[in-house]
């Protein structure tokens, strides 16, 4: 039976997470660990999770120890555009916290989990069916954490055989968790604001086209990868992930389906459209397939109409 440890419990993948891993596992058996507090209006009901800043390696030490645990899904970070805004927090967090989690995952024999993403790829990649293994040169700090972080847990398994794995996300959709500060965050807030005012003001250019995935998609992705047989995994940090490749303006005509009276208008955000303009547009995720099974099952309709139904359904 697995015991589980998962840092950044409270936010937009971690919430989720947890709650399919305790589903999965038994509650008891996972423990879940946040810093950053959302007010508890903006967590499940009853999310019970202990305060845990992952920079703080002796914290985080005693709670594996206390916790016995063999897993860490190590979810904490800062997104890309508060990362731009807080460069030092952002490397501090991103950078010093991973390097704790691996060091006591050496020292008391933990696999690891590391979500990486397309920011860390760059304006170099080859930005359609960017391929598993390519050019890695971003541009933005979030990116240049990730990339690090992929070469960090590699080295980690080469050199001590941690066993770390992990995937580069899309864009994350979801309406349990808000997203807090990434370059994708326009695809979950237009969907409260269709649902609430009919009326979306986009931060990224109309045609700005990049890869997405539904949240049960990418929870199922983590769980099904840390559960794959370790011989067949020929790469490991970290696996292109792919589910839909859309643009502001074909998500907005897919809400358009069923709000008709839905309008975007477009007031840009050259931070974050530097950003979105560095990365690539379609992940060729064959290695993810090959390996370990991955399969998406929300295309964008599907996406679209059950975060409809569900944020409609939550604002009554
Ligand atoms: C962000 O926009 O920063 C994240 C990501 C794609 O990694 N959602």
């Amino acid at each position: 039976m697995k015991k589980i440890l998962v840092t950044g419990a409270t936010g937009q993948i971690g919430v989720e997470l947890t709650q399919a891993l305790r589903d999965k596992y038994g509650a008891a058996y996972v423990v879940a660990t946040g810093y950053n507090h959302r007010p508890a209006s903006e967590l499940p009901q009853d999310f019970i999770f202990y305060r845990l800043d992952v920079r703080d390696a002796p914290a985080l030490k005693k709670m594996v120890k206390d916790t016995q645990c063999d897993t860490i899904f190590h979810l904490a970070s800062l997104l890309s555009a508060v990362a731009e805004a807080k460069p030092m927090e952002a490397w501090d967090i991103n950078m010093n916290g991973l390097i704790n989690v691996l060091e006591v995952a050496r020292t008391h024999g933990c696999a690891v989990f590391f979500p990486s993403s397309i920011g860390a790829f760059g304006p170099g990649t080859p930005s359609f069916n960017t391929p598993q293994e390519t050019i890695q040169r971003p541009q933005s700090l979030y990116g240049i954490t990730k990339v690090s972080g992929e070469l960090l847990c590699d080295y980690y398994f080469h050199r001590y055989g941690v066993d770390t794995r992990g995937l580069r996300y899309p864009g994350l959709i979801s309406y349990k968790a808000m997203p807090g500060g990434g370059t994708t965050d326009y695809a979950v807030d237009i969907f409260y604001a269709a649902v609430k005012n009919r009326h979306y003001d986009c931060f990224l250019r109309t045609d700005t086209q990049l890869d997405m995935m539904y949240m049960p998609d990418a929870v199922a992705a983590a769980i099904k990868l840390m559960e794959a047989d370790s011989a067949k995994l020929k790469h490991r940090n970290a696996f292109n992930v792919a589910a839909m490749s859309f643009t502001p303006e074909q998500l907005a005509a897919e809400i358009q389906k069923h709000l008709p009276d839905f309008t975007v208008s477009y007031r840009i955000d050259p931070v974050r459209q530097a950003i979105a303009d560095s990365w690539p547009r379609h992940m060729d995720d064959s290695a993810a397939h090959a390996e370990w099974g991955w399969q998406a099952q929300y295309d964008l309709a599907a996406t679209v109409k059950d975060m409809l139904e569900q944020i409609t359904v939550s604002e009554q």
